[in-house]
Order: C-alpha cells, then structure tokens, then sequence
C-alpha cells in the first residue's frame, strides 16, 4: 500500500500536494514549523522536526511510509541529508523535487560566492544599501559589517533585537514578483542584493529586478547535499510514484 511522505516549504512541494490530492493518493505534507501561518496543503499536514535521522526512521516506519519526496528548498541541507540517512536505514524510496540553479544571464552582474561567509566578505566594509533577501536565519554572519545599511525581507516580524544597527524590516512572504521588487529596490537605493541560488521562480523577482536597476548580486552557491534521485518536475515525480 502506497503512503507518501511529503517534505515541503517550497512552491513545488504545494503544486506536487495538489496533484497528489487530485490523485486520490494517501500522502502527508511535512513543514519544519519555521514560520507562524505556514500556507495550508490539501494533505494532511504534520508540523516541526522529526529528531534527526533516528526520528525520522521511526517516523517512516510508524506511519508505514512507503515514499519519501524531497521537496524541500535547496538550502534545506540537513533535512535532505536526513532524508538520505533515513530512508536508505528504513529502506524506503526517495527522491528529491529539486529546481535547477539560477545562471547568470545577459546584463547580470553577479558575485558567486561559496556560503554565507563568502557573502559578507564580498560586501563593502561601510556605506553600501544592502537587500538581504536570506530570510532570517543567517543575519547574525552580517554583523561584522554593521556600517552599511540593511533591507531585511521576513516571513514573520523578528523578536526581539536584530543583529544588525542599521536596518529596515519588511515582512512579507513570497512568491514576489519583478515590478514590486524593483519599486522596493529603488525606493531604498539599494547598491547590493544578496540572494541564495534557490532556483524556481517564487524567489527571482529580485533577479530581475537588480537587472533592470543595474544593481550587483552577491549569490550564494548551494551547499553540499549527499546523492539521491533528482526529479525537475511535478509530473516526474507523479510518474516516478506509479512506476516505484
Ligand atoms: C516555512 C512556508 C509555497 C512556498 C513558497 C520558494 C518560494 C516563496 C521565496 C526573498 C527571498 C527565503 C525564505 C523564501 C521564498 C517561497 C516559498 C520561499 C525566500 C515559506 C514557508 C516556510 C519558509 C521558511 C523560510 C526560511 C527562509 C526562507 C524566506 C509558509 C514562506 C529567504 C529563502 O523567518 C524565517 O525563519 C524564515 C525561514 C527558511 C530562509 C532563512 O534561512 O531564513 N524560507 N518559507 C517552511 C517550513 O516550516 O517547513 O510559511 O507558507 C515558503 C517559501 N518561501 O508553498 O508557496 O519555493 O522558494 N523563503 C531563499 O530562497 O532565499 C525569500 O525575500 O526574496
Ligand atoms: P534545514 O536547516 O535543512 O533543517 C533543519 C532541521 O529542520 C531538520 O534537520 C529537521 O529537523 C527540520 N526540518 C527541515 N525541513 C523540514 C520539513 N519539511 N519537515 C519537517 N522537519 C523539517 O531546513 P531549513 O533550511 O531550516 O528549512 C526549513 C523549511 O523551510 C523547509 O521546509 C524548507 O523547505 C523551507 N524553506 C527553506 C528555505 C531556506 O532558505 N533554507 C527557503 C524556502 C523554504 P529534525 O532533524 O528534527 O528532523
């Protein structure tokens, strides 16, 4: 009997919930509980971490998983390496819903760089007007250069004090869209944005938007991630499913 565990938090996991629930298929949506309202799923929904690899395995093996797919967003490192631990433990399939990287385009002027540190580095000691559009969990690697100006996007308003002296907050949640972006970019005189290279399109509203406003990117490079199956779309995965 099929039961399909579903590790979401991104647009594609909620467009594969869809199909998975117009399909009749016996599945359970699973976010890390990071923010206050996540959007509901038309699956049943569990919320917060499982324990690690051991709490997973005893997850997948009490709720009589079958399936596991990997829907998380790209930066989503560990629980996908737990993913790999577990089900290979449990013996139970897997795959990952994964975007492909954004790649610099005509009239992009992008900075790579390997991990959050190598962001920071990349920015000017003082006096520059930086989107950081990182969400909430890395601010802290910013405070070693406080003297430049800070555009914070987040889901949820932050409590408590922020890490950074000079900033302003936006809460809002995505997917944006590029003339929104824009308008915020210029309203703020932004001179530097700095992005993750998630991939798919609920987050490159901002791409675009430093391209038309000539703006540099400072974009970070994925993290590491152990082998697994890697499907690119919604039908893969719903074809996968069948033939599994
Ligand atoms: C909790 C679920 C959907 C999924 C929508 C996507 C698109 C909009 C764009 C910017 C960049 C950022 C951030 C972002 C985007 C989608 C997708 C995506 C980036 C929600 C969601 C959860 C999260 C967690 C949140 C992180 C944060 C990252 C904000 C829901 C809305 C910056 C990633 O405040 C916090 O602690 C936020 C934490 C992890 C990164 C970080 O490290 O702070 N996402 N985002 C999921 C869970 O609990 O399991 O609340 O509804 C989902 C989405 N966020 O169904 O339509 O597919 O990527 N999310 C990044 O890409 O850089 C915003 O502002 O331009
Ligand atoms: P992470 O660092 O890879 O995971 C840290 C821990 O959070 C995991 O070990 C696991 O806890 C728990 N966790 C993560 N995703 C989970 C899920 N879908 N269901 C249940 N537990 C989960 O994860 P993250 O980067 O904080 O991302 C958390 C969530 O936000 C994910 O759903 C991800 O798709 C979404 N998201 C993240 C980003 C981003 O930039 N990182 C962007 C958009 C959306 P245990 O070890 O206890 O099981």
């Amino acid at each position: 009997m099929m039961r399909i565990l579903l590790l979401g938090g991104t647009t594609e996991a909620s467009a594969l919930a869809k199909q998975l629930a117009v399909a009749g298929r016996d599945a359970v949506f699973s976010y890390a509980g990071r923010t206050a309202r996540p959007v509901s799923q038309p699956l049943s929904m569990r919320l917060g971490g499982f324990g690690g690899v051991a709490g997973l395995v005893e997850y997948l093996r009490s709720e009589g998983i079958s399936h596991v797919v990997d829907a998380t967003h790209p930066f989503a490192a560990q629980m996908s390496a737990n993913a790999v631990a577990a089900c290979a433990e449990a013996g139970v399939a897997l795959c990952a819903l994964e975007r492909q990287p954004w790649q610099a385009g005509e009239g992009d002027s992008w900075l790579s760089v390997t991990d959050m540190q190598g962001a920071v580095g990349a920015l000017p000691q003082s006096g520059a007007r930086v989107f950081l559009a990182i969400g909430k969990q890395n601010l802290d690697i910013f405070a070693t250069k406080p003297d430049n100006h800070y555009l914070l996007r987040l889901v949820d308003a932050p409590e408590g004090a922020l890490p950074l002296p000079d900033t302003t907050v936006i809460i809002a949640r995505g997917p944006f869209d590029a003339a929104g972006d824009q308008a915020l970019m210029a309203q703020h005189g932004i001179t530097h944005v700095v992005a993750k290279n998630a991939g798919g399109v609920g987050a490159e509203a901002k791409l675009q938007a430093a391209r038309a406003l000539g703006v540099p990117i400072v974009m970070i490079d994925r993290p590491q991630v152990p082998d697994r199956k890697i499907l690119r779309t919604v039908g893969e995965v719903m074809t996968w499913l069948e033939h599994s």
